[in-house]
């Protein structure tokens, strides 16, 4: 499937303002990836154009494939935002019939990040957290981190996610804090 083709596909999926940030992240993704230099351009575009596919599901269903597939409860216990990337990645493959498992294990953890990512996860989190149409607090000082070393970057975005949710009062998945754990040994 080519990037127009799946473009496409995914637009009815998305809200105008998802669409746009997809695009972003999809552009973003390849800037990172031929950075790093051996991953394939259509499987990173794929991973970005599908990576919030579910993001508009209902969420009883997204709770539904998550207890069927047998994924972790864990997505399910906390919060609602995490259900959309497994959800998203079990979607992927039966409704649009990506069987690809680098593209959809970087689907499934593009939220929360997990320990040991791969080159192709590292790069949709980290694109996803620094597209363009991002505005949140610190993201430019990542988007700049992001030019020199990928890996720092991506400590970066997780530190921030994790610090967001902690002034929220809220949860951190186990996974993310795995995620950054095992990056902040990796680049010392
Ligand atoms: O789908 P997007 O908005 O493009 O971005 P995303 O899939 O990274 O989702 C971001 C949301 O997920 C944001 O509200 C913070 C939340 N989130 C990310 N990591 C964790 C998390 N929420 C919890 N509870 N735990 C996490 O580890
Ligand atoms: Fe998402
Ligand atoms: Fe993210
Ligand atoms: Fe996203």
């Amino acid at each position: 499937m080519d990037k127009t083709a799946a473009l496409e596909i995914v637009k009815p999926h998305l809200t105008e303002h998802r669409y746009i940030h997809t695009v972003g992240v999809m552009e973003t993704a390849v800037y990172l990836a031929d950075k790093i230099g051996n991953l394939h351009q259509n499987e990173v575009e794929l991973a970005a154009i599908f990576h919030d596919y579910a993001k508009f599901r209902d969420k009883e269903e997204m709770r539904s494939i998550i207890r069927q597939q047998e994924y972790d409860k864990k997505f399910i216990d906390y919060g609602d935002e995490l259900l959309h990337a497994p959800a998203g990645a079990y979607l992927v493959k039966t409704e649009i019939g990506i069987d690809n498992e680098e593209i959809l294990s970087a689907i499934f953890w593009h939220t929360t990040g997990k320990e040991d990512m791969n080159n192709l996860e590292k790069v949709l989190f980290l694109a996803d957290y620094i597209e363009p149409n991002r505005i949140f607090p610190g993201v430019e000082e990542v988007r700049r981190t992001a030019d020199e070393n990928i890996d720092e970057a991506v400590v970066m975005a997780l530190r921030n996610t994790i610090t967001f949710l902690m002034k929220k009062q809220q949860s951190v998945f186990p996974k993310t804090l795995y995620a950054y754990n095992d990056m902040v040994y990796k680049i010392k």
